[in-house]
């Protein structure tokens, strides 16, 4: 706005709607993007290998801030390699959780269309760990962009972080995706311990706990717990509860 003086001044601060954040390397809480309707997790069912714990870290930290999430598993031509996860039993797990999930190839162009569906008309941050193929699902889109892609160390099987800062980049009048830089961790440490159960979803869906203050370890009534222990919770989603929960300053 401008005064009466004809200066410019601030008239209001908007929030930051969408915001997906972790704790930095360093300890201090990092936006790492904002103004978002939805984060895409991206995660490779092989080389590299899935990591099932940075996945749950990126989706409670959504969770922690109101943000829509969803999952994609890339390179699902890889599926039946000896240390491939299983893209099926994945898709179970985390569409039991909750989110959308949608398995797809950047190189075969398999669930492509599904991928495309679903950030229609939103701005969407991809996030994963390096070369998990975040770039090559936005130049599998848009062909003509000719965006740096990496390659998988062999040795390591990790990536060697090709994108370097994040871009935003416009697929269609309504549709923005960011490609971010590959993260070698995914600290949720900015997150109350207390409060961290109410970042996995399904837990809600399990009967409410009768303990009021629980935090669903190994209270031997408790209704979360038990649902673990009848398989109607996913153990590795509890087990990646547990370790959020007595971890200090992992960053
Ligand atoms: N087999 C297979 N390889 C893929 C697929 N998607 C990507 N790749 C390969 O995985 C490697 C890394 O791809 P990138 O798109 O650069 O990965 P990224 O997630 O953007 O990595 P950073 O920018 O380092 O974070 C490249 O060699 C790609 O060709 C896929 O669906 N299947
Ligand atoms: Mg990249
Ligand atoms: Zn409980």
């Amino acid at each position: 706005m401008i005064n009466k003086q004809g200066a410019w001044y601030v008239e209001e601060i908007l929030d930051r709607k969408g915001m997906l954040e972790r704790t930095s390397p360093v300890g201090k809480r990092q936006v790492l993007a904002a103004n978002i309707d939805l984060v895409v997790v991206v995660a490779s069912i092989a080389s590299p290998p899935l990591r099932r714990g940075f996945i749950d870290r990126a989706l409670a930290s959504a969770e922690w801030n109101h943000l829509p999430a969803a999952l994609v598993l890339n390179k699902i031509d890889l599926a039946g390699q000896k240390e491939a996860a299983s893209p099926d039993l994945l898709g179970k797990v985390y569409g039991h959780a909750g989110y959308k999930v949608v398995k797809t190839s950047a190189i075969t162009g398999a669930g492509m269309e599904e991928f495309k569906t679903l950030i229609s008309g939103k701005t969407v941050a991809l996030a994963g760990i390096s070369a998990a193929g975040k770039t090559s699902l936005i130049q599998s889109i848009h062909p003509e962009l000719s965006l740096k892609i990496g390659a998988v160390n062999e040795k390591t099987s990790k990536g060697k972080h090709t994108t370097v800062s994040a871009r935003l980049i416009r697929l269609d009048s309504k549709t923005f995706l960011m490609d971010t830089p590959g993260l070698r961790a995914f600290s949720v440490d900015h997150i109350p311990r207390s409060e961290l159960k109410f970042c996995f979803t399904e837990f809600d869906g399990a009967g409410a706990c009768k303990f009021r203050d629980c935090l669903h370890e190994t209270e031997p009534e408790c209704a979360i717990v038990e649902a673990v222990r009848k398989g109607l919770i996913d153990r590795e989603r509890h087990k990646s509860y547990l370790k959020l929960l007595h971890e200090e300053n992992t960053f």
